[in-house]
């Protein structure tokens, strides 16, 4: 029983608003003094018949409490029920807000915690009682468990459940953190989860977009780190709750497990975890074609894919757009043989949205080999020469001297270049396309053959392309 009860409430309301001030009196003239008839009153009795094994918390006065109640008069003849309304009693504790003898009885209660209590007339509506409900000095029987409770000057609770050996780096305001999490009343009651979507919840941190609790509760997380987050109503969902899970006034727990967090500013990660015994000259660099290995995993530890499936090393042309950012980064620099470790954040990899097999958002791990490097060529060329061109190159490419240079002599002109190590084709992609791609530059009326007047080099042709746009 309360004075000023919910909503629902609303037939009750008005009578035990009515009832406050004459229990004031009656409580002024009861406790621990005589009674009229010049005995002691009796005070209201406690029987705590469950105690859960737990119990982190106790109520204390001024402490906010959510909690069901049965109450019956001595013949167990029901007058009120909170399970009839559906909804909790949610109210202050031990400031007058009910009835003495609840006020009392609720003190001290653990949640999940069952109390029978037997309220004196004295401590309850006294020699009047509540027209129609409660006759004049009826004892009260109450059965309480107690389900939440909170203060006012609760702030966010945080226990760590496990935390990593090694936490190189927190989590702290504008970091984007992927967690799942288990949340749950404080009474167990489970409200949401997100392993039941199958998804990590994928948020900034520190910038409003979660509840004040979470972002105060996520702070300081390590990644892999497991924590409970208990966050109180005024910072939670407040008096009003949400959905149909989460009730006005609601103390809620979260049990989270940080999957792997980044900022939108990180740059690459770059670690070296071994170098080639012998000293290196060279290193990869933009235009290099390169074969490397590697391992690709979630900073979880899940493996997402490996060069070593294949057989192979993979093969790619640096800063050519091949690969994402990030691993094209982590490759660039590197000596033949050396190892590496690179973390690269979502959006030097795979963005938002992911890709076949990588979550949107995640942050990837790889481990890297360099397996071998070629030079590339300047941007634009398919062919150099070590050293100048021949003198008189249509000559040379005119093998049967008939003014006319098809497919055919331009074919075995370049690979008699190469062969000989005069010159070299573009590395990583294959020589009879790139040879094909060369002709076809040169046959500028795309009739088949090259002409003396058609043919001309690359560097001479920029060189006129320069003059002609000055
Ligand atoms: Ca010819
Ligand atoms: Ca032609």
């Amino acid at each position: 029983m309360f004075r000023a009860g919910p909503p629902s409430h609303t037939l009750l309301r008005p009578l035990l608003l009515q009832m406050s001030l004459l229990l004031v009196l009656a409580v002024g003239r009861g406790l621990g003094r005589a009674s009229p008839a010049g005995g002691p009153l009796e005070d209201v009795v406690i029987e705590r018949y469950h105690i859960p094994r737990a119990c982190p918390r106790e109520v204390q006065m001024g402490d906010f409490v959510r909690y069901h109640y049965n109450g019956t008069f001595q013949d167990g003849k029901k007058f009120d029920s909170s399970y009839d309304r559906s909804t909790l009693v949610a109210i202050v504790v031990g400031v007058g807000r009910l009835i003495t003898g609840m006020d009392r009885g609720l003190m001290g209660m653990c949640v999940n915690e069952r109390r029978r209590l037997i309220v004196p007339p004295h401590l309850g509506y006294g020699s009047i009682g509540v027209a129609g409900l409660i006759p004049p000095d009826a004892t009260l029987y109450f059965d309480v468990v107690l389900l939440d409770v909170w203060n006012k000057a609760d702030t966010v609770q945080v226990s760590t459940l496990l935390r990593p050996p090694h936490c190189p780096r927190m989590v702290q305001d504008s970091d984007f953190v992927r967690y799942h999490y288990n949340g749950t009343l404080l009474d167990g009651t489970a409200f949401d989860t997100s392993y039941s979507r199958n998804h990590t919840y994928n948020t900034y941190v520190g910038q409003g977009y979660i509840i004040p609790g979470m972002d105060q509760g996520l702070q300081g997380t390590c990644m892999g780190e497991r924590r409970r987050i208990t966050i109180p109503p005024h910072l939670a969902y407040g008096e009003n709750g949400t959905g149909d899970k989460i009730p006005g006034s609601a103390v809620l727990i979260f049990d989270v497990h940080i999957i792997d967090f980044h900022n939108p500013a990180d740059p690459v990660e770059i670690k070296t975890l071994s170098q080639p015994p012998e000293a290196c000259n060279e290193t990869a660099k933009p235009g290099d074609f390169v074969r490397y290995h590697y391992n690709c995993s979630l900073l979880d530890g899940t493996k997402l894919f490996s060069s070593h499936d294949y057989g192979a090393p993979q093969e790619a042309t640096l800063g050519a757009n091949k690969v994402i950012e990030g691993l094209d980064t982590g490759l660039q620099g590197m000596c033949v043989g050396e190892r590496r470790q690179l973390v690269v954040p979502p959006h030097l990899a795979h963005g938002e949205s992911g890709a076949r097999g990588v979550p949107g958002s995640a942050v990837l791990l790889f481990e890297v080999e360099l397996v071998s490097r070629e030079e590339g060529l300047p941007e634009g060329y398919l062919f150099v020469w070590h050293e100048d061109p021949p003198a008189n190159l249509f000559e040379d490419l005119d093998l049967n001297k008939d003014g006319e240079v098809p497919p055919e002599e331009f074919a075995t002109f370049i690979k008699a270049q190469v062969s000989e190590g005069k010159g070299r084709l573009m590395p990583g992609q294959d020589s009879e396309k790139t040879i094909g791609d060369m002709f076809q530059n040169q046959d500028r009326n795309q009739d088949g053959k090259i002409t003396m007047e058609e043919l001309k080099l690359k560097s001479d042709e920029d060189q006129e392309r320069v003059h002609e746009e000055l």
